[in-house]
């Protein structure tokens, strides 16, 4: 019975799959380099729904099921020897390309974290710099593997832009920067110049917040940052509005210091950012999620960069299951496609979530909020690895 239901579901999810694959559309109108103006609406629609693909192959009872899950991805990321990680390259906290040529921060981290748990090589990860509004599409055409770049899930883009998300990593809120002594709040805002990120969730949330206070704005949109600080620098804009923990990064890093601006206190969205994968390789979707949930599982056991191995010698049995160690002659293999070691090798190779957040988002004065382990009164929870 349960074999019979299994492979229907895996039909239906593969009809399904290959009409959510027919149409990529990038999110959100073409950028335009001196400012797109605009004064309501949302351009992050669509609805369609889509279906990641198939059901589970194994279940904790008894039989194994033998499906194929997908595309296969992973095999060929794995026969390529390189993840293509769709990110950033001057977004501070979240990934800055060094003079050196390395990625830095936390987004570019979690590149690595996959590509450890992958390969089991950290550093074999090709960065690839999206714009905003280029993400999906770059997703969606095989550009990159997956997207880590301070991205919202949404329903749209589950939906529409034939992406899957995965664990949020972190869990964010719009928010609005000004300078110094210019606004107190937002309702302050009435008939004011907002800029923002071009293809973002940002532009809609802009739109619907100053609606829902009953005043007017004018949105003016840009391709990346740089040309919105350039905007702002020359008094074109009254407020840049942007996730908060970019906000955050922007602040610290303004040219004219950090005291030259302001976060206005109100946090006006949720944006819940995190890895997404093209629809259609359930089998790609979980490893990667499985690496994002070792590192916070490495958080919640204490076990850090510099511990792991110690802990190879656990007597727990669920950290030596999680670890790879051997039990009886074997280590747990729960039919994921990764290596049995991968949360040894993301732990040793790249650290704990508390180490990837203290190493990039707390030096931008982040503190963990609702980031914090779910036994610590936060949201992040990952599932049993057994
Ligand atoms: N989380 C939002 C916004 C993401 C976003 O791309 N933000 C812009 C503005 S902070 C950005 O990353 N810019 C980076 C850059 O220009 O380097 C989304 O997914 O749409």
């Amino acid at each position: 019975m349960r074999k019979t239901s299994a492979l229907w579901a895996l039909l239906m999810a593969l009809v399904l799959a290959s009409a959510a694959c027919t149409s990529a559309t990038s999110d959100g109108e073409a950028a335009d380099n001196s400012g797109t103006t605009a004064d309501a609406g949302t351009d992050d629609g669509g609805d369609d729904a889509t279906d990641d693909g198939g059901d589970d192959a194994t279940d904790d009872g008894g039989e194994t099921v033998e499906l194929t899950q997908g595309g296969g991805l992973l095999a060929s990321v794995q026969a390529a020897g390189e993840l293509k990680c769709g990110t950033r390259d001057a977004l501070a906290g979240f990934a800055v390309l060094q003079g050196d040529g390395t990625h830095v921060g936390f987004d570019s981290d979690f590149c690595r974290v996959i590509a450890a748990a992958v390969l089991g090589d950290a550093e074999a990860v090709d960065h690839v710099d999206l714009e905003t509004a280029d993400r999906f599409t770059a997703l969606q055409s095989g550009v990159v593997d997956v997207l880590v770049r301070n991205t919202t899930w949404t329903a749209s883009r589950d939906g529409s832009e034939g992406a899957t998300f995965l664990q949020t990593n972190f869990y964010d809120g719009q928010g609005m920067l000004v300078n110094a002594g210019s606004y107190a709040n937002l309702g302050d805002m009435d008939g004011s110049v907002i800029c923002v990120a071009a293809g973002t969730t940002t532009e809609g949330n802009v739109a619907s917040e100053f609606e829902r206070l009953g005043m007017g704005v004018e949105v003016l949109s840009f391709e990346d940052n740089d040309l919105i600080q350039e905007a702002f620098t020359n008094d074109r804009c009254d407020g840049w509005s942007a996730d908060s923990s970019a906000l955050s990064g922007i602040r610290a890093n303004f040219p004219d210091g950090p005291d030259a601006v302001t976060i206005l206190p109100e946090v006006f969205s949720k944006e819940p950012l995190g890895p997404a994968v093209a629809d259609g390789d359930t089998q790609w979707a979980q490893a990667v999620e499985w690496a994002i949930f070792a590192t916070i599982q490495a958080e919640e056991f204490g076990i850090t960069q510099s511990n792991v191995d110690s802990f190879l010698t656990s007597d727990n049995p669920n950290i030596q299951k999680f670890l790879g160690v051997e039990i009886d002659g074997a280590s747990l293999d729960p039919g994921l496609g990764l290596p049995t070691d991968f949360a040894y090798q993301v732990i040793k190779q790249v650290g704990n979530y508390a180490e990837i957040f203290e190493r990039h988002l707390a030096p931008l004065g982040l503190s963990r909020g609702v980031n914090a382990l779910w036994s610590d009164g936060g949201l992040l929870y990952a599932p049993p690895y057994r």
